[in-house]
């Protein structure tokens, strides 16, 4: 049986954070990064858990991101559109900054958008989704990542996995999150894939020569597919639109043209949306949160389950028993630290 160990989140985000602080990462910029991939962990999310440090440290090492930035808000009074500009350091903080304006945007106008610009985003959406819900506010979020995906049709890679993620909160309980590639599956978990010397499930990815494969190696030298086939297209392509082109930032090509490989995190801007459903029902009959709990149930009343519950539950099991980490995953935090 494989040895594992069960750390605390707060031992967790110690541990992680101490790599980053060591790899010159700001203490700002080093507790945001280390939350967002301790999250990870703790949500069962292993493709942007502990996965990610190395390629994190390995954009730092590149110079491709500034570890001391300081982010900068722009409240652009009397708009709905705030902004920060991450000045080349990672989203996370920049995230945290943007939100309590965001926030305050959208209550007051009903709904109002965050822009982040010149960032490096590596992680999953979701926590971003749930600060927004945690504000009583639904929220859409969305960014580019580099050229690794085939518009449907084409063979070669052109979109990014442009992940994409709402959320509703719920008064009593977890939000309702959903949060996507709009690849078929994230790269991150071709590479587990590779790791794992397992093949891939049909259908994720084409090779070089644009021919279906199940090999992970294949398909990182190829082009992996978009989800739900020219749906995830265009839905990918509108997020190159919305939140790389209309926020004046690159799209997953330029990233890729820029960086010059997919090995480090990917630098460009993000989306977020959030708005106030009591403004939008307002003069309407009926509870705009009570009618939602209703079409919930009826979702879970046809055996159905919402999403994020697999995470959620997986939360909830590290809150109240650690995080479950094997012992090849420890020493490799070891070597991290060390390195
Ligand atoms: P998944 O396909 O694993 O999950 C997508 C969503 O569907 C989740 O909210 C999941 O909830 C839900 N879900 C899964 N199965 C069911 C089911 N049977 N019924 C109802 N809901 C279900 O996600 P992806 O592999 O596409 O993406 C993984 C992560 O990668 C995302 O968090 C995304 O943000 C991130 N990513 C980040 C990128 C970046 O550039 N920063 C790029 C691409 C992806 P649950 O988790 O509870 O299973
Ligand atoms: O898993 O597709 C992915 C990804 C790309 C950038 C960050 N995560």
């Amino acid at each position: 049986m494989m040895e594992t160990s069960t750390p605390t989140i707060a031992a967790l985000q110690e541990r992680v954070e101490a790599i980053f602080l060591r790899h010159g990462l700001s203490a700002l910029q080093a507790g945001a990064v280390a939350r967002v991939i301790v999250a990870g962990e703790r949500d069962a999310c292993k493709s942007h858990g502990i996965y990610r440090i190395e390629g994190t440290l390995r954009t730092v090492k590149a110079g491709k991101v500034n570890p001391k930035a300081v982010p900068m808000l722009d409240l652009n009074e009397g708009s709905a559109i705030v902004k920060v500009n991450a000045n080349g350091g990672f989203a996370n903080p920049a995230f945290e900054l943007g939100v309590p304006a965001l926030a305050e945007r959208a209550r007051k106008l009903g709904l109002a958008a965050l822009v982040i610009n010149d960032c490096t985003h590596f992680s999953a959406l979701w926590s971003e989704v749930e600060a927004v819900t945690k504000e009583g506010l639904a929220a859409l979020v969305m960014c580019p990542s580099y050229a690794t995906v085939a518009p449907t049709g084409g063979i070669k890679p052109l979109l990014g996995t442009n992940p994409f993620a709402f959320g509703w909160p719920r008064p009593d309980g977890v939000p309702y999150v959903f949060d996507f590639a709009t690849s078929v599956a994230a790269r991150g978990e071709l590479e587990l894939y590779r790791r794992a010397g397992k093949l891939l499930p049909q259908g994720w990815a084409i090779d070089a020569d644009g021919e279906p494969t199940n090999d992970p190696q294949a398909a990182l030298a190829g082009a992996m597919l978009p989800f739900g086939g020219h749906k995830g297209s265009a839905i990918g392509t509108m997020i190159e639109l919305l939140a790389g082109i209309m926020i004046g930032d690159l799209t997953s090509p330029e990233v890729l043209d820029y960086l010059g490989t997919t090995t480090l995190a990917p630098m460009h801007g993000e989306l977020v949306i959030a708005f106030s459903p009591e403004a939008f029902s307002a003069g309407r009959a009926g509870d705009p949160f009570a009618r939602a709990e209703m079409l919930f149930e009826s979702i879970i009343g046809q055996g159905a389950r919402l999403p994020s519950q697999r995470r959620f539950a997986a939360r909830a099991k590290a809150e109240a028993d650690g995080i479950s980490l094997t012992a090849a995953e420890l020493e490799h935090l070891d070597r991290l630290f060390e390195k």
